[in-house]
């Protein structure tokens, strides 16, 4: 009956279809002409204001693309020679999907090879009292198994000029964005920090974003990564213009910029007569005199009787008055043949027999050995720690952020997925024209993949319009449900599915009738979970005894039945 019922509901709502569509038939000429006006029209974007960029590239024209950008032919140091080579593919190209007319992108083609591709600024960026605004976009259009799509900035220097030489050993400022390794999401910011004192240098790492990047790596849709660090080493990072992480270069990488003012000495060792124990056994008390040690844990319960009709004069065992000889019994081989021992049946009815014995109670003298009371030990130095001395290697950078001049920008990756395209690459120190360049770019990217998902009805019903022929098809699609739940609503109730279902069920009431062997399923495994649950409890309860013997101890004290005392389980308290 319920199945009827959601055929006739299914039935309407494509009823309904059908009424929309042909409402979107009297708008013809109208959604026409809406279509054409609603098409994103993408121009390759110009920076608002070039005196305050240092690169950008938005990787529509090809030929600027080759004049700028130079492919590693490096080898990487320290590997395997098959995988040394930086050998990965690089080309200019539209989007997998989604693409607006006119816009390309640098994609990185291949996969699980060294790839590295790198271009000059149009002029160097000096950290000095400008603030420097990172931006570039990144599509994983085939999600990321494992790799990077993160952007260097390379540090300026006579010796790496030449980037045809770029490989991981370049010096970069700044390594900056998203890196993906199985179920590990990362989001760099990192810097390469100098120290003062030795020359030698140090990456720092930013510390983990709080959101979650999870969505934004793995749904294959362009992403905004923006860098934002200012001259008072405050620094903001966003993903499609939220921030996603922020803080200081001073307060918020790992390891820190600057050591701590002082250490622990390493010289100093802990004195042999420092006293760390905070409580001592009172020296002071002794034993008291009536204090004996000795007296046993449990007694003989003097105040206990034998209980009334207790038979002494009666064996506990008896010889089994029915057993008899076995007839191949040897008395030479086998020794004299006695009886098997039986219970005594006369002390079947009486509270025990044989010898008895009181039962053990708790001795109320019982104190154990006498252990002086624990004090407040007068000698305690607490706990020992080294002295602290000013650290040798101290120093004090209050300006991280005047970081090597950048003279490069460069991918130098390896990626276990293909495809990745990067675009709009934007190095300013206005903020306002990367925000503009997101505008002109970015921002309809995302406006033209909104309005493509949106409007695959939209499209449908256009399509209609330009081709009424469709009409046919459409009926023809929806007609055959249509019929297939009307033969449902109204075929005969007898159909051979339940006729078999009938005959089943008559033959199983047959079975139990006659008591013909049949297989209960759900009996069987009624009684299955029955015995599980009762393994259960029996583990449950062997479990709590376990536990019990751990807290107990074993008493002497008299069986309900006699046979004089025997061993039970009471707790200690
Ligand atoms: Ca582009």
């Amino acid at each position: 009956m319920n199945l009827r019922i959601h055929w006739i509901v299914l039935f309407g709502v494509l009823l309904l279809g059908n009424t929309s569509f042909g409402q979107e038939e009297q708008d013809d000429e109208e959604a026409t002409v809406e279509t054409v006006a609603d098409d994103i029209l993408y121009d390759s974007p110009k920076p608002a204001d070039q005196s305050k960029v240092y690169f950008h590239d938005h990787f529509d024209d090809t030929a600027n693309f080759n004049k700028k950008w130079v492919k590693s032919s490096a080898k990487k140091e320290g590997i395997e020679e098959d995988i040394a080579k930086y050998d990965g593919e690089w080309a200019i190209e539209e989007p997998v999907k989604d693409g607006l007319l006119g816009d390309k992108g640098l994609v990185l083609k291949s996969k699980a090879k060294h790839a590295a591709i790198s271009s000059n600024l149009h002029k160097p960026f000096v950290f000095n009292t400008k603030p420097l605004i990172v931006q570039y976009e990144v599509v994983l259009q085939e999600g990321q198994e494992c790799g990077g799509a993160y952007l260097k900035l390379l540090s300026q220097s006579a010796e790496h000029k030449d980037l045809s030489q770029f490989t991981d050993k370049t010096p970069y400022s700044i390594m900056f964005g998203p890196d993906k390794c199985g179920n590990d999401y990362k989001l760099h910011f990192i810097f390469k920090h100098k120290n003062p004192l030795n020359g030698t240098i140090e990456e720092k790492h930013c510390q983990k974003p709080k959101e979650r990047l999870e969505e934004i790596y793995d749904d294959k849709l362009p992403h905004l990564y923006t860098l934002i660090l200012n001259p008072d080493n405050t620094f903001e990072i966003r993903i499609d213009n939220k921030i996603f992480n922020s803080g200081s270069l001073l307060e918020d990488f790992a390891p820190p910029v600057n050591p701590p003012a002082e250490i622990e000495d390493p010289a100093d060792k802990k004195p042999e007569d420092w006293d760390e124990r905070e409580k001592i056994p009172d020296p002071e008390a002794v034993k008291p005199e009536d204090w004996d040690e000795d007296a046993p844990a449990q007694i003989v319960d003097e105040s206990a009787t034998m209980p009334d009709g207790w038979l002494e004069n009666e064996l506990t065992h008896v010889p089994d008055p029915e057993a008899k000889k076995p007839e191949d019994w040897d008395s030479d081989m086998d020794g004299e043949w006695e009886p098997p021992l039986i219970e005594n049946p006369v002390c079947a009815g009486a509270p025990g027999c044989g010898t008895w014995e009181p039962p053990l109670i708790n001795n109320p003298a019982f104190k154990g050995k006498w252990r002086a009371p624990y004090i407040d030990n007068p000698n305690y130095k607490g706990k020992w720690r080294p002295r602290t001395i000013p650290n040798p290697d101290y120093f004090e950078d209050k300006h991280p952020f005047k970081l090597p001049t950048v003279g490069a920008i460069g991918f130098e990756l390896w990626s276990m997925s293909k495809d990745i395209l990067f675009d709009n690459i934007i190095i300013t120190d206005e903020y306002y024209v990367a925000e503009q360049w997101a505008a002109d770019t970015f921002s309809k990217k995302r406006q033209k993949i909104a309005k493509d998902s949106e409007s695959v009805f939209q499209k449908l019903a256009n399509f209609t319009n330009d081709y009424p022929a469709m009409w046919g098809v459409y009926i023809l699609v929806l007609g055959i449900p249509v019929v297939f739940v009307l033969y449902l609503c109204f075929k005969p109730s007898s159909s051979s599915s339940s006729q078999e279902e009938r005959e089943e069920q008559k033959q199983a009431a047959e079975k139990k009738k006659t008591d013909e062997a049949t297989e209960d399923k759900a009996e069987a495994e009624e009684v299955e979970a029955e015995e599980e649950e009762e393994d259960e409890d029996a583990e449950k309860n062997s479990e709590a005894d376990s536990e019990e013997d751990n807290e107990a101890v074993e008493e002497n004290v008299p069986a309900e039945k006699g046979e004089g005392a025997r061993k039970r389980k009471v707790r200690k308290d």
